[in-house]
């Protein structure tokens, strides 16, 4: 821990000032080079305090990110990140949503789960997760970093609630024991041209993992992943670019579809 709070308190402002904006900024690691992973996550909470006093609730919003290889790969890093969805970030499925309502959005093909318990670490694992899902559904996240031109290390992008904007959900579909998450297969379309196609298991495995690895990290701060909790499990293949006008489809094998519409 290098930063003090009062820095702490600045840049989620700086941050919060970006997004509320739309308006790209340097990565705060190149003010800060020190900073500390407790320094990032301390900043992302410092950003979610000031959200919920606008009288958001993202106690139950969870997201993942970086969880799989070809996230990692395009964005330089090689370890997946946490952070909280933005209530007023959702769009209905089959709705529109403005592009200018971001800096730069991109789209990413993801599992959800919603957990009818609650799943507390230390030593969370992959069948504690299984039997604690209650629905899954086909999600699509809208990225959007603060930081210019997508560029940011691990630290800079934590602090920035790991580009969380916005999001969209298929029907729940109800978990039951024996359905696939690791084997079903994941197609995008954007203006119905494929651009992935993917599994499950392209996330850490198991789209399980990565929230056994959330409730690890929240038990650190004795914090759980509470009962009813949604989980964003992170984008199974590369982010996609999109403007106005574009639209995005997202079929997930075994949970159904959606689609968004940018104008
Ligand atoms: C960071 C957030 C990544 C995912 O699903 O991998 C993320 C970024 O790539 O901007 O949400
Ligand atoms: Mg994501």
């Amino acid at each position: 821990m290098t930063l003090s709070t009062s820095d702490v308190a600045m840049l989620a402002e700086r941050l919060d000032r970006a997004a509320l904006e739309r308006r790209a900024i340097a990565k705060i690691t190149n003010e800060f080079p020190d900073m500390g992973w407790d320094d990032a996550y301390r900043i992302q909470d410092a950003l979610r305090a000031r959200i919920e006093a606008r009288g958001a609730d993202c106690h139950l919003l969870f997201k993942a990110g970086l969880t799989s290889r070809a996230k990692m790969v395009q964005m330089g890093v090689s370890e997946p990140v946490f952070g909280f969805l933005k209530p007023d970030g959702q769009v209905s499925n089959g709705d529109t949503t403005p592009a200018t309502a971001y800096i730069h959005p991109r789209v990413e093909a993801e599992i959800a789960v919603r957990l009818k318990r609650p799943l507390k670490g230390p030593g969370c694992h992959v069948g504690d997760v299984l039997a604690a899902i209650d629905e899954v559904m086909v999600a699509l996240e809208i990225i959007d970093s603060r930081y210019e031109n997508f560029n940011f290390d691990l630290k800079s992008v934590i602090a920035d609630n790991t580009s969380a904007a916005g999001w969209v959900l298929g029907e729940p579909v109800r978990f039951r024991p024996g359905m696939d998450l690791a084997h079903c297969g994941i197609v995008m379309r954007i203006n119905d041209a494929i651009v992935s196609t993917v599994a499950g298991s392209a996330v850490l495995g198991h789209p399980a993992v990565p929230v056994a690895m959330l409730a690890n990290l929240l038990a650190a701060q004795d914090r759980e992943i509470p009962a009813g909790a949604l989980i964003l499990t992170g984008g199974a293949s590369a982010a996609c670019a999109v403007k106005a006008g574009d639209r995005v489809d997202l079929a997930i094998q075994g949970m159904g579809a959606l689609s968004v519409h940018f104008s």
